[in-house]
């Protein structure tokens, strides 16, 4: 710091921020010392997202996003028409289910592919409990999920919550960072309250930094979980259509665990899984074997849509 620099006399230097919510084309920044600014990219093909690292600088009252810094992970969809960034950084994606609204298991799988695919452990909870029958018929559809490795918790959030099964999620988010996802309704916003008290009032201070008004919900926002370790969630609004066209058809199965138990096992190396003789995946789907047919369906589906992507 120099004393004789009066405002405005030089450009302020460059500082380290993280970008912890977005809205359009605003972000908001938090300094290393917690406060945040609101910052603007510079340039119109610079894209930050909630979980960079930035390099900004403050002008007036506002700030300007010099750089981003690389990133370690970054969960995206991609369809026909854009790419969309969910959230950079990332260790893990929370996908949120619950009884109601029935869940969509295409959905659930493709979202399950794109976070291998980026290198993010995925993490599935299946809320409302208390919802009969219908918890109990979902549980038994993620069957496979649980046969093929994947973690899945079982959650009651509602009016009489269950707070030994929200403890069993809170431990498996201490220390991480946790982009939760799932369809409106599930019960986004009811967990991001449960485990971040403050979370609303966060909400309402950021919508009115954004100037975005009270009522208007960001995008997407990080929460810090004081849990004295680093942790933290980022809440982002709906599915939407999960486009995977960033990932080559014949990459799918690797991505796909109760696939990838078989590579390497078909009588051609370039087998498809689709109808080559001497395939080890279909061999495996059940009853003989330990794969769900739905599954070999969901894949085969995909493998189709990627493929006509590709021959665009
Ligand atoms: N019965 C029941 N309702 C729940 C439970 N968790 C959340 N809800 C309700 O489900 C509705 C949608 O929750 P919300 O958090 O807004 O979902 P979001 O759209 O994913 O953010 C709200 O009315 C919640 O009160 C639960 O465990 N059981
Ligand atoms: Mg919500
Ligand atoms: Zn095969």
């Amino acid at each position: 710091m120099t004393a004789d620099r009066g405002p405005g006399a030089a450009a302020a230097a460059t500082r380290d921020g993280l970008v912890v919510a977005s809205y359009g084309r605003h972000l908001l920044v938090e300094d290393n010392d917690g406060t945040r600014i609101r910052c603007h990219p510079r340039g119109k093909r610079q894209e930050a997202v909630v979980g960079d690292r930035v390099h900004w600088r403050a002008s007036g009252d506002e700030g300007v996003i010099e750089a981003v810094q690389p990133r370690r992970t970054v969960l995206f969809r991609q369809d026909a028409v854009r790419t969309k960034v969910f959230a950079a950084n990332v260790d893990q994606v929370l996908v949120l289910l619950a009884a109601e609204p029935v869940y969509s298991e295409r959905q659930l799988a493709r979202a399950l592919i794109a976070a291998r695919h980026a290198g993010i452990e995925p993490l599935i909870a299946l809320n409302k409990r208390d919802v009969q029958p219908a918890f109990d018929e979902a549980w038994a559809r993620l069957a496979p999920y649980r046969a093929m490795g994947e973690t899945v918790l079982p959650l009651q959030l509602g009016d009489a919550p269950d707070e030994a099964l929200l403890a069993a999620l809170q431990q498996r988010l201490h220390g991480r960072v946790t982009l939760v996802i799932g369809a409106s309704g599930v019960g986004k916003s009811t967990l991001v309250n449960r485990l971040v008290p403050e979370a609303q009032a966060q909400t309402q201070r950021i919508s009115q930094a954004l100037g975005t008004g009270r009522h208007t919900t960001t995008r997407t926002s990080w929460y810090w979980l004081r849990d004295g370790a680093g942790g933290a969630v980022i809440d982002s609004p709906g599915f939407h259509e999960f486009g995977l066209h960033h990932i080559a058809p014949e990459a799918l199965a690797h991505w796909m665990p109760d696939f990838a138990a078989y590579q390497g096992q078909c009588r051609f190396h370039n087998c498809t899984h689709r109808q080559e003789p001497g395939c080890a995946i279909r061999a495996a789907l059940a009853p003989h074997g330990p794969i769900a047919p739905q599954r070999w369906q969901l894949y085969v589906e995909l493998y189709d849509e990627l493929s006509a992507a590709r021959a665009h």
